[in-house]
C-alpha cells in the first residue's frame, strides 16, 4: 500500500494546550505523524509518497471560500493587531446571544464565529500545514482513482472535527471529507465514511448531513460525557436527503473490544447495505486502552481485525490518519489496521 505524507506537517505545532485545567504540551504534536512514518517504513508497507500541491478548488469543494481565507489571513491580522504569540479564539456566543448568520468584524468575535473550541492555536504557517494535510488526503484519493486497491494518507493535522466553516478539535480542514468529495466529483456514486476514531466526527457529520452520496458511520465515546460533547447521539440520523444516512454509535466510557466489536458489525453491515463504490476511513486510534485523553479499551491486535474486516468490503478504500496520542504504540496500532487490510 502506498503512504501519502509530507514532512510540511511539522508546519503546525501548537505547542501547549488547556487540558482539565492545566496548561501541558499539546497531545496532537508533530511527532505523532514522525512516529506512524517510522513504523510504516519498518513494516515494508509500501512506498511513501510526497502529495503534489492542489488547487484550493478542491477544497472549496467542501469548505466556504470565507472560512479559507479567513484561514489564510487570521495570523497575520493578529500579527497586525499588535499580539505576539498564536493565535487562539476565546470567546462564544451562549445560547441566549443572537447567532450571526455573517461573520462580525471584530477579530476575536470571528476566531469564535470560526471555531466552536481552543484545542488548537493558529501558528503562522498552520494554514500551510492544513493544505499540505488536505493535499496528502487528495494524493491518496487519486490513487485510488487511478486503480490502487487502497492507499493511506497520513495525514496531520487531522480534520473529523472540521465543519464547513469551522475550526476544533486540533483540526482545520477535513481530509476525510475532502477525499470522500473527491471520490464523489470523479465518477463515484456513493462513498462511506467509516470513522473509528474514539471522537465523534462532528465535523464530516455536518458537511455531509443532508446529502445521500455520502453515508457517514462513526463509532465514538457518548457525547453524554466525551469530547466534543453537542454531537454524536445515535438521534442525528441525517436531514433531508441525508435522513439515515448518518449513523452515529456512541459508546459509554470503559467500552473494551467486545462492546466495540459489535457495534463496528452492525455499523459494517449496514454501510455493506448501502453499497458503496468507494470508502473513506477516518483512521484515529485513540480507542486504545494506554491513550492518554480517550476511555475505551482496545488493543494493539484488535486493529489488526479491524483491517481485516474493512478489506472485506472489496471495496476501493482510503485511510486517513485522524488521532490517536498513545505515543509509544500509535505507529504499531496505526499501521496493525493497514497490515490487517493488506493481509486479509
Ligand atoms: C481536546 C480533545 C480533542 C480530541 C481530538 C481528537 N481536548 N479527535 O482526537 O479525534
Ligand atoms: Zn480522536
Amino acid at each position: 500500500m502506498k503512504t501519502f505524507y509530507t514532512a510540511d506537517h511539522h508546519l503546525h505545532h501548537s505547542g501547549m494546550e488547556l487540558s482539565f485545567g492545566r496548561i501541558v504540551e499539546t497531545f496532537e504534536k508533530p511527532e505523532r505523524a514522525e512516529i506512524v512514518l517510522r513504523r510504516v517504513k519498518e513494516v515494508g508497507l509500501g512506498p511513501v509518497i510526497e502529495p503534489p500541491a492542489y488547487d484550493r478548488a478542491a477544497i472549496e469543494r467542501v469548505h466556504t471560500p470565507d472560512y479559507l481565507d479567513f484561514l489564510q489571513n487570521v495570523f497575520a491580522e493578529w500579527r497586525a493587531a499588535g499580539r505576539d504569540g498564536e493565535v487562539w479564539p476565546y470567546s462564544w456566543r451562549h445560547r441566549s446571544m443572537p447567532m450571526l448568520d455573517a461573520p462580525p468584524a471584530s477579530l476575536d468575535a470571528r476566531l469564535s464565529y470560526y471555531s466552536f473550541d481552543m484545542a488548537g492555536s493558529i501558528t503562522e504557517t498552520t494554514w500551510q500545514a492544513a493544505r499540505r494535510a488536505a493535499d496528502t488526503a487528495l494524493a491518496g484519493a487519486d490513487a485510488v482513482l487511478s486503480g490502487e486497491r487502497a492507499a493511506f494518507a497520513l495525514c496531520r493535522p487531522p480534520g473529523h472535527h472540521a465543519g464547513r466553516d469551522f475550526f476544533g478539535g486540533y483540526c482545520y480542514l477535513n481530509n476525510a471529507a475532502i477525499a470522500a468529495q473527491r471520490f464523489l466529483d470523479n465518477g463515484h456514486a456513493r462513498v462511506a465514511i467509516f470513522d473509528v476514531d474514539y471522537h465523534h466526527g462532528n465535523g464530516t457529520q455536518e458537511i455531509f448531513y443532508d446529502r445521500d452520496n455520502v453515508l457517514l458511520a462513526s463509532l465514538h465515546g457518548d457525547p453524554d460525557f466525551e469530547f466534543p460533547f453537542h454531537l454524536g447521539y445515535a438521534r442525528e440520523r441525517g436531514a433531508g436527503r441525508g435522513e439515515g444516512f448518518n449513523l452515529n454509535y456512541p459508546l459509554p466510557a470503559g467500552t473494551g473490544w467486545l462492546e466495540w466489536q459489535a457495534a463496528f458489525e452492525d455499523a459494517h453491515a449496514r454501510i455493506g447495505a448501502y453499497a458503496p463504490t468507494a470508502l473513506v476511513i477516518s483512521l484515529g486510534v485513540d480507542a486504545f486502552k494506554e491513550d492518554p485523553i480517550s476511555q475505551f479499551k482496545l488493543e494493539s491486535e484488535h486493529f489488526l481485525t479491524i483491517g481485516r474486516r474493512i478489506a472485506d468490503f472489496a471495496l476501493p478504500t482510503l485511510f486517513v490518519m485522524e488521532g490517536g496520542y498513545a505515543v509509544d504504540a500509535l505507529g504499531i496500532n496505526a499501521v496493525n489496521v493497514l497490515q490487517g487490510f493488506e493481509g486479509a
